[in-house]
């Protein structure tokens, strides 16, 4: 309400401004003054002048006022190579920036209308234009360079890691299924069609492989200080996009396009604690916790497109750990998904595969169809024999 009030209020007084400027031109109109535009074009200079001196102290301003509080430092290696290509990026435009509008706004001021002032004619100059095509040439290619560099370096498949731990990453709306493949380090086969999908078994996992015994939903993704990381990502519904915003890594999840990113973290939750424990924004307190803002720091997966209703609720806690050991205990706190069924399956004791080799979730699938065709069944009688009842009316 207040700032509404604020808005309306600066609305009017500016509207009162224009009013006072109209009154004042009809007056002098009617007193015969006639108009001085040379006084007016002055004033106009002015303000176009105060008008850049203001906004490039606004920046500052809000430059030193919001940038403690955005996003740390990278958590991930390759995030430190892409941080610096931004603010290389970053000061060559600025120098641009603040040059062209600098000049925009200081030559409507020094070249505004006079009586005594004459335009000068200047149709062109070799020299000028040479200059300002070449200079930003030469930046932007260097620029686009750098750029390609860092890209094939995050990108290169043959300089990976082949030991680096794959985690499996399927979002549907709205929820991240984050399968690892447990103990033995080996992912369970998946079967991708209609006889496998089902509610309790939505990634069509192969109970039969045994590999697929031990894998594991996790509540949060876990990854190691210092190893490799491989995340395989899918999506069921809609496009989804998995995004780490404190390692830098962004990929999107897309229906039947398999994507995937490959990072290694750098710090573990405890360290980055640790450093923003130092910065005097981390250290005010959290209304929401009552406690210092780096206590509570956690790293975020989130969803970064907007997919939906829910999309903001696409979130999951992400944890550094400092080694395979602190992992290890872990993965052993888990519980496989072949005993459980996936999240957010509804009946909880509609699929339990149990035992080695079991074509029991074969079964139970069948019995799922049986079911879902003979409800479809009774709908569709329901429903032709409401049409057959009205049509005899
Ligand atoms: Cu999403």
């Amino acid at each position: 309400m207040l700032g509404f009030v604020i808005f309306a209020l600066v609305v009017l007084f500016f509207t009162v401004l224009v009013l006072i400027g109209k009154t004042n031109e009809l007056s002098e109109d009617v007193a015969g003054k006639g108009m001085n535009y040379d006084a007016k074009s002055r004033w106009n200079g002015y303000f176009l002048l105060a008008f850049i001196i203001l906004f490039f102290v606004s920046i500052v301003y809000q430059f030193k006022l919001l940038a403690p509080i955005m996003i740390p430092k990278s958590a991930s290696y390759h995030g430190e190579q892409t941080d610096n290509l931004f603010y290389v990026t970053l000061f060559f435009m600025a120098i641009v920036f603040v040059l062209t509008q600098f000049a925009l706004f200081y030559f409507g001021y020094r070249y505004n209308q006079g009586v005594n002032k004459k335009a000068l004619f200047y149709s062109h100059n070799n020299k000028l234009e040479i200059i300002w095509t070449v200079i930003p040439a030469i930046v932007l290619a260097v620029l686009v360079v750098m750029g390609m560099r860092v890209w094939f370096q995050i990108f290169d498949v043959e300089s990976r890691d082949k030991n680096a731990m794959v985690v499996e990453v399927t979002a549907k709306q709205f929820q991240w299924m984050a399968r690892y493949p447990g103990p033995d380090g080996k992912f369970g086969h998946r079967i991708l069609d209609t006889a496998h999908i089902n509610p309790n078994n939505e990634l069509g996992i192969d109970w039969k492989d045994p590999n697929s015994r031990d894998d594991f939903w996790a509540d949060k993704l876990v990854f190691i200080k210092d190893k490799p990381v491989l995340v395989k990502l899918g999506a069921q519904d809609v496009i989804h996009s998995f995004y780490l915003p404190h390692f830098r890594v962004k990929m999107d999840c897309v229906p039947g396009i398999p994507t995937q990113f490959y990072f290694t973290p750098k710090y573990t939750t405890e360290e980055m604690r640790d450093y923003l424990k130092e910065l005097p924004w981390w250290q005010t307190i959290n209304p929401e916790t009552g406690e210092p803002r780096w206590k509570t720091f956690k790293y975020e997966l989130a969803c970064t497109e907007i997919c939906g209703r829910s999309h903001y609720g696409m979130q999951k806690e992400v944890v550094v750990v400092k080694d395979e050991a602190e992992y290890n205990e872990w993965v052993k706190k888990q519980t496989p998904i072949y005993t459980v069924p996936a999240p957010d399956a509804a009946p909880a004791d509609s699929l339990k595969p149990q035992g080695p080799a079991t074509t029991k979730s074969d079964k139970e699938t069948k019995e799922i169809k049986d079911k879902k065709e003979k409800t479809e069944k009774d709908v569709v009688s329901v429903l032709t024999s409401g049409s057959a009842h009205k049509s005899s009316k």
